[in-house]
């Protein structure tokens, strides 16, 4: 199958043919290319590509023109969310789906298909992904789940769940795992520093007076390593995340782009 699209790469209209793995290395200068916006879903995997240490370009996906709805954007991914890496094997979606991609493929950041380790981390990662992800995504987009007048009181009932998921993880970051541990973070460190950070921050002007980091002392210590890592450095300069991205965070003040 081949699939013809047009993404425009900076201020120019490019169009490609996605067919072969040919067409695609022609294309590319990097392995991989990061549709992104300032602190999206898209951050956990800048975070994690930047650990590993990977090569990259980012494409920046315009919020404010709403880019993610357009023809070519669906293109890569139907369901117009961000993020999408490319890749020679085609475009990912979901965020989960691209964090396990990468770790299997350059076998970093997650215990590999034959660890004793992969079923526990498996379960964690999907119950972040499927879970607290999804949940969160409720309170962030209430708007898109219910009349707008009964938005507030959806967010105050999911609340409850986000900490009661906070709590589970954090019991799991206590008996420190390999795979959720503060010496060598996995792509579930990233991933739940980032949902942590958005909770603090998301939807601006709404009560989060239920969210105290303290409260998951465990996981706390986890998002401290990660603030001293050069791939938290290289995402706070990418997207103007400010100095304490994870345990104190500000609203994102990016070069370019725009967060919502
Ligand atoms: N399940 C998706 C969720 C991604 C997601 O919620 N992305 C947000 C940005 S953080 C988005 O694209 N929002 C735009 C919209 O909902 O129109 C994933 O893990 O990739």
């Amino acid at each position: 199958m081949s699939l013809k699209c047009a993404f425009p790469m900076g201020n120019v209209a490019i169009g490609y043919s996605y067919s072969a793995q040919t067409d695609y290395i022609d294309r590319m200068e990097t392995p991989y290319r990061l549709h992104y916006a300032p602190d999206n879903a898209s951050l956990v995997v800048r975070l994690a590509l930047e650990e590993m240490g990977v090569p990259y370009q980012s494409e920046l996906v315009d919020r404010r023109r709403h880019q993610q709805d357009e023809a070519a954007y669906r293109a890569l991914n139907p369901n117009g969310l961000i993020p999408v890496l490319e890749t020679d094997q085609g475009p990912i979606f979901e965020t989960a789906a691209i964090l396990l991609w990468l770790a299997d493929r350059h076998g970093q950041l997650a215990p590999s298909p034959d660890s004793n380790d992969r079923a526990a981390f498996l379960k964690w990662l999907f119950f972040a992904s499927n879970t607290l992800h999804a949940d969160l995504r409720i309170v962030f987009y209430a708007e898109k789940y219910i009349e707008t007048a009964q938005a507030e009181s959806l967010r105050a009932g999911i609340r409850p769940r986000l900490r009661q998921h906070l709590q589970n993880l954090d019991a799991v970051a206590q008996s420190k795992p390999d795979w959720l541990c503060p010496e060598h973070p996995s792509v579930l460190n990233f991933y739940i520093a980032c949902m942590m950070r958005w909770m603090a921050l998301y939807p601006a002007r709404s009560d989060r007076s239920w969210f105290q980091l303290a409260d998951t002392p465990y996981l706390q210590t986890l998002l401290m390593q990660l603030e001293m890592r050069p791939s938290t450095r290289a995402a706070i300069a990418a997207e103007g995340l400010g100095v304490t991205p994870f345990t104190s965070p500000t609203y994102a003040n990016p070069s370019e782009g725009s967060a919502t």
